[in-house]
């Protein structure tokens, strides 16, 4: 048996330890005691009686920024800020903002929210609607009428997005498929079955059966390893990565330190991952810098292309309408994440404000790929020849949320270099619509998507992912620097050339002109601290390197693109500002684009030299191919926020090479 064994330590950069701190971080997460203690509370007013209250989110109401900060400047020896925890619920169809005093175990505000939208739908909601369908006697027709065995079907629910209705209604579609025979129930929808369920009414308010287009087969959509026949393949041969003196991270609650960075990674119901405080030590000016105030996926929009009667309100704001935390699942300890990797739990409220624990949430890993983080081979000198490599060693934040068909993975990766990567992989099951086709040549009319099989057409979508990311470049007040890219025509008769060219900075003053389309021009962009420069006098700052975008194909005026309007640009970038944290809006189920990023960023606020956010749309659009049949290898993009003049050198100069690995009786080694 082979067994490939990476035979390196990852040996700490810098020697570093917590001041083992006894106080909770301000940011952490609501504990399951702190769960239920809102619960209490706020159960304390809106008594258990019929109508009850239920709960669409509670989530810490994170202390003022300034608070924060100064708790962490007096080196976490003050006690935390005072822990607050926001509410939103329903309570006799109304929505409900209440926010609740942990210590003093009291209501401090209530506010009826009166606007458009509604708050994110509960699992428990969900099933609930699942559950009115199956006694739905003209849905139990519809199932026999296809020659089905009830049992064997399964449902999930769709927001409903909003199509210039005047008066909206809590309500969710919903859709079906078919489990026999195959895992893969996502393949197997019953297609041309509309459902519409009321959350108020709590019943079926519509239903129609359009046409009787046959189900998938369910053979050729197996992916249990289990369940597959033969032929097998390909073969992968094992690996091991192994830390014998255990990992070079560490871990207080959930502060994380690691080589020359130190971060705090939490977690919301809506956000899912949220990393704050990220700084990374300097060695030159011997102290920990920060970078990163807070970053998280703020909105996630993935609107499908298929405009007919069932298809055409899939158009998800997934953070917002399901939760990208409520989503999060547990992840495998030796497939998502490897051997080396340490876990962290996570728990939300449920609808009745108990606590629901996802068991391993997070993984945090040391990432050794076999990357190399900078070389160099002198082969100019006379007698010898220079070699000098050093090995790359990340670390990895990944979580996975599973949203309906859609896996989605995500990666906060760190690197000595003072690199952060956003990772995102996208897996999982296509969102597949059943048609009476088995062949691209019968198909005469626009299906929206491509036939990947008998019966099944994996329907044209787009993902875009908004992150928000609070960058305090070595402090709050930054600005934000375009280095554009220009070509010079060369008039000096000296030279021979007749161009070259040069860079054109400018910095943003307000809102509108840091609203940017990438691809169009070359242009560098960067947060810089414009009150810190080098000492050979360059701004101090970190560089947006994006990685996959797109632009918008939907018009403008199509309602989807009314509400997802925050991705109209890659870039914008806006003042703080605590209340402004969700760009699809606080309430995007069935939001009318009234409250996104795109218009709070038309007040065209100033955002020179003051604490400012950065927000970046990840793009892909997705034209499914068969390859992502039945089940899509992972697709890979994100971005990097790299340091441009933030030290003074490269700061892995002096980065040691982590020492070789000896196994124990292993006979593989050379
Ligand atoms: C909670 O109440 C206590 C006691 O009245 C008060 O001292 C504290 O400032 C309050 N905290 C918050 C976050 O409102
Ligand atoms: C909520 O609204 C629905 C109609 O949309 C009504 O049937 C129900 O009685 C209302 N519930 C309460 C508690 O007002
Ligand atoms: C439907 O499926 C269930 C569960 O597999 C089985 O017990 C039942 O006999 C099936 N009914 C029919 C009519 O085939
Ligand atoms: C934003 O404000 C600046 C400065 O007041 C002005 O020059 C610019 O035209 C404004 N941009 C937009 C899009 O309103
Ligand atoms: C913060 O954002 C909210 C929502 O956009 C807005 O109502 C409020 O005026 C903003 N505050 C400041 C100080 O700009
Ligand atoms: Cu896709």
């Amino acid at each position: 048996m082979k067994l490939l064994v990476f035979l390196f330590l990852i040996t700490l950069f810098i020697s570093y330890t917590t001041s083992a701190s006894t106080f909770k971080h301000p940011l952490d997460p609501l504990t399951p005691s702190e769960l239920k203690l809102v619960r209490s509370t706020v159960q304390k007013t809106y008594k258990a009686s019929s109508p009850t209250l239920t709960f669409q989110y509670i989530g810490l109401d994170e202390p003022e920024k300034a608070l924060v900060l100064s708790w962490q400047s007096s080196n976490a020896k003050t006690k935390a800020p005072p822990r607050r925890a926001l509410v939103i619920a329903r309570f006799k169809n109304q929505t409900l903002e209440i926010t609740v005093n942990l210590s003093k175990r009291s209501i401090v505000s209530t506010k009826v929210y009166t606007g458009h939208g509604f708050p994110m739908t509960t699992f428990d909601e969900q099933d609930f609607v699942v559950e009115l369908l199956f006694k739905y006697t003209p849905f139990i027709e519809s199932v026999h009428k296809r020659g089905l065995n009830i049992s064997h079907v399964v449902c999930s629910v769709s927001s409903v997005g909003w199509y210039g209705e005047i008066k909206s209604k809590r309500t969710l579609k919903l859709q079906c498929f078919y489990s026999q025979g195959s895992s893969n129930l996502f393949a197997r929808p019953l297609e041309g079955i509309t459902v519409v369920a009321d959350l108020d009414q709590r019943k079926i308010v519509e239903y129609f059966d359009r046409a009787n287009i046959p189900v998938p087969k369910a053979e050729g959509t197996e992916f249990v390893a289990s369940k597959q026949k033969p032929p097998f393949g390909p073969t992968l041969t094992g690996a091991a990565f192994v830390q014998p003196n255990g990992p070079g991270f560490k871990i207080d609650g959930h502060s994380i330190s690691w080589a020359n960075w130190e971060f705090h990674v939490g977690y919301d119901i809506r956000a899912g991952p949220m990393i704050s405080l990220a700084s990374i030590y300097d060695l030159q000016q011997q102290r920990y810098r920060r970078v990163l105030y807070r970053g998280y996926i703020s909105e996630f929009f993935v609107p499908y292309m298929d405009p007919t009667a069932n298809w055409y309100f899939k158009t998800f704001l997934d953070s917002g309408e399901f939760g990208f935390g409520q989503s999060m699942v547990s992840l495998d300890p030796l497939a998502d994440c490897p051997a080396n990797a340490a876990f962290l739990d996570a728990y939300f409220a449920g609808e009745d404000g108990l606590p629901v624990k996802i068991d391993n949430a997070i993984c945090i890993f040391e990432k050794y790929a076999g990357d190399i983080m900078w070389r160099h081979t002198e082969t100019e000198l006379i007698d010898k020849e220079i070699r000098e490599v050093r090995p790359d060693v990340s670390l990895v934040v990944r979580t996975v949320s599973t949203v309906g068909n859609y896996d989605y993975i995500i990666d906060w990766e760190f690197k000595p270099s003072g690199s952060i990567k956003m990772g995102v992989g996208l897996t999982g099951i296509l969102g597949i619509k059943g048609t009476s086709y088995t062949h691209v040549d019968q198909i005469k009319e626009d299906v929206f998507g491509t036939l990947l099989a008998d019966n099944t057409i994996g329907v044209h979508h787009d993902h875009y992912l908004t992150y928000h990311l609070d960058l305090d470049i070595d402090g709050e007040a930054n600005s934000f620097m375009k280095t554009n890219l220009e070509s010079v025509r060369v008039t000096d008769d000296n030279s021979p050339r007749k161009s070259y060219w040069t860079v054109v900075r400018e910095t943003a003053k307000t809102e509108g002109d840091a609203r940017i389309k990438l691809g169009l021009k070359a242009s560098e962009l960067a947060i810089v601290n414009p009150n810190k420069k080098t000492k050979a006098g360059n701004k101090m700052g970190y560089r947006l390197f994006p990685g996959t975008v797109a632009h918008p194909l939907l018009l403008s005026d199509d309602y989807p693109q009314i509400r997802g309007a925050f991705i109209n640009y890659n870039v914008f970038v806006t003042p703080y500002n605590k209340s402004e944290k969700w760009a699809g809006g606080l309430y995007a189920d069935q939001s009318r684009g009234e409250d996104t990023l795109a218009v709070w960023s038309l007040r065209n606020r100033s955002i020179e030299n003051k604490d400012i956010v950065l927000w970046h749309t990840v793009g892909i659009h997705h034209v499914p191919c068969q390859e992502d049949y039945p089940i899509m290898p992972t697709l890979s993009g994100g971005f990097e926020i790299r340091p441009t003049n933030f030290f003074e050198i490269n700061p892995v100069l002096k980065a040691k090479t982590p020492k070789p690995v000896r196994l124990p009786k292993c006979n593989s080694q050379p």
